[in-house]
């Protein structure tokens, strides 16, 4: 039934069997790392959600999936409390839902943003936190549920891709995504097949399975990786724009994927994508799409957050490979 048809009390009984069914979902995928449905799935319904609340705004509860971020932290790994919080992410699945977007957030906001993007592949991994004092890496954590995450400092210390030691003497948090690239993720499975244990549903699951593993052993054996993307102190960083940002990054030593671009039209927005879509199997990691982020530091604060996701950035997803076609009607069941 679409949306605009949906009397309020059909939406109401509607609601309640649809945000259970994303809770167990996200606990499924956040929680347990072992997702029981694709992406897409899951996105749609997330989409008719809030799809729903739009039209019927007083039907929100603080409770529902759009309101919160991921899962809850409820491994037996410590937990730590991110003092900024570690946010999620709007999306859109259309190149004419991202130049909608992008319209209203030029000419719709009081804040005055200009035609000018940073695009950055998403990574399909999930968040890692960094925080550094004096230079030393003194503290990795997760997400969790944006505000208090788990303290996986042991196993990032495994990662080689991080540095422990930073060339300047910096007391600052960077994020990133923590990631498994799809060698090393055909070769986990395959060993944990042959020595009969589940296998991973997806490179994604893979390393978040990895990542929070109360032993680091564990962790320092199954090849995580990452790409840095974000400096919530940036002026602490010396830095204006996001490209600045990654460029500084890399210099102090973190890896950061080079395929990220400025730029200043819908056309260079498109060709990227373009782009990208086709590139996306040559990668030697998983990517799900494409983030757009307000080049502009200053701008990004300016515009600020909703209780869950950033107003300055978003994501355009890949349509799902396989199932392009048939992912209008996709149902799910309660
Ligand atoms: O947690 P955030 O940053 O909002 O990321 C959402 C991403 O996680 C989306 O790509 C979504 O498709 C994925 N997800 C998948 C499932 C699933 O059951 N397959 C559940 C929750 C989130």
């Amino acid at each position: 039934e679409a949306v605009s048809e949906l009397t309020k009390q059909q939406a109401q009984a509607e609601l309640t069997p649809l945000r259970e069914q994303l809770k167990k979902w996200g606990a499924e995928y956040y929680e347990q790392d072992n997702p029981s449905v694709e992406d897409y799935v899951y996105d749609r319904a997330y989409q008719r959600l809030v799809e729903i609340e739009q039209r019927f705004p007083d039907l929100v509860v603080p409770d529902s999936p759009t309101q919160r971020v991921g899962g809850a932290a409820e491994s037996q790994l410590n937990k730590v409390t991110h003092e900024i919080p570690m946010l999620s992410m709007g999306d859109v699945f259309s190149l004419a839902e991202l130049a909608d977007f992008n319209r209203r957030q030029q000419d719709n906001s009081d804040v005055k943003v200009d035609f000018d993007y940073n695009l950055e592949l998403k990574i399909d991994g999930l968040s890692l936190s960094l925080v550094y004092e004096n230079g030393r890496l003194v503290q990795g954590s997760t997400r969790g549920n944006g505000t208090i995450g788990e303290d996986v400092t042991e196993n990032v210390k495994t990662i080689k891709s991080i540095p422990q030691v930073l060339p300047e003497p910096l007391s600052l948090e960077f994020r990133g995504e923590c990631y498994m690239p799809k060698e090393a993720f055909v070769k986990l499975n395959e060993r944990r097949e042959a020595e009969g244990q589940p296998v991973f549903a997806n490179p994604r699951n893979a390393a978040a399975g990895s990542l929070r593993q109360l032993d680091p052993k564990v962790t320092a054996a199954r090849q995580l990786d990452t790409f840095m993307y974000y400096v919530p102190d940036y002026q602490a960083l010396g830095v204006t724009t996001q490209a600045q940002a990654l460029e500084k990054m890399r210099a102090l030593g973190f890896a950061v994927n080079p395929n990220y671009r400025v730029v200043h039209s819908q056309a260079e927005l498109t060709a990227y994508i373009e782009e990208y879509t086709k590139k996306r199997d040559q990668l030697p990691y998983g990517i799900d799409g494409i983030v757009e982020k307000v080049n502009d530091l200053a701008t990004q604060v300016a515009l600020g957050n909703t209780v869950k996701v950033p107003r300055w950035e978003i994501a355009y997803k890949f349509p799902p490979e396989e199932q392009a076609t048939v992912v209008r009607d996709i149902e799910w069941t309660v």
